[in-house]
């Protein structure tokens, strides 16, 4: 664990996509869209994803992620000069939706719940993809927090609130583990404690945001176990 030193918290909350599911295997998803591109067709549908739910986010237009995710799709298909049948377009966004979980995340689930944390899920994703995302996973968690509840998509405060509301705990006794920095700085701006499991290509986010611990997931759960008080 790099950055700030480790607090003891009540409750752990994860981020779901590109954290408990790794989005890796939509490379193999959007090749049979892009022959050859695969690959840089999932890192620009991914940054066109997040682009649209900021813009949604910024100027008021809700739709919910399922809806933001096709779009995006759409949009980077299109600026790559390609036009895919509509079964084809439709296998890709299944697969978003059907990412699998991240080795040893039911293991460190438990582990944190042993502990006597209170873990949960909190996510841009829609109810009903969420729903799914836990019921393939097995991960036996006490909240599932959806930002359908607020209609704005992260990094609004409105939806890291929803862990608080969701708990009971003040903001800095809740941790968070992310492997988005933007939603890293998200996240630690509204007051959570901050694992970020960092790729090592990314940069955080110069937005003033406090600098998150930095930690590999095979440090987790450490990063949340330090004693009491301290
Ligand atoms: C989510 C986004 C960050 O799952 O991917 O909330």
């Amino acid at each position: 664990v790099t950055g700030p030193q480790p607090r003891r918290v009540g409750a752990v909350f994860f981020d779901l996509f590109g954290t408990l599911l790794p989005l890796g295997p939509l490379n193999e998803a959007c090749e049979a869209l892009d022959p050859g591109g695969g690959a840089e067709l999932a890192a620009r549908w991914r940054a066109r994803q997040l682009e649209i739910s900021w813009l949604r986010t910024a100027m008021g237009r809700w739709a919910d992620f399922d809806a933001v995710t096709a779009d995006a799709l759409g949009a980077s298909l299109a600026e790559r000069g390609l036009a895919p049948d509509d079964h084809r377009i439709r296998e890709a966004v299944q697969a978003f939706a059907a990412l699998p979980v991240r080795d040893g995340a039911e293991e460190l689930v438990k582990a944190l719940r042993a502990e006597g944390m209170v873990v949960g899920v909190l996510t841009n994703a829609s109810r009903s993809t969420l729903r799914g995302a836990l019921d393939r996973s097995g991960l036996d968690v006490d909240h599932a927090l959806s930002v359908d509840a607020v209609e704005v998509f992260k990094p609004h405060p409105a939806v890291y609130g929803l862990a608080v509301d969701a708990t009971g705990l003040p903001p800095d006794r809740i941790g968070f583990v992310t492997a988005n920095g933007w939603d890293a700085a998200g996240a630690g701006a509204f007051g959570f404690q901050v694992a970020w499991l960092q790729d090592s290509a990314a940069t955080f986010p110069p937005v003033g945001a406090p600098q998150p611990m930095i930690t590999r997931w095979a440090d987790l759960p450490g990063a949340f176990l330090a004693p009491l008080g301290s």
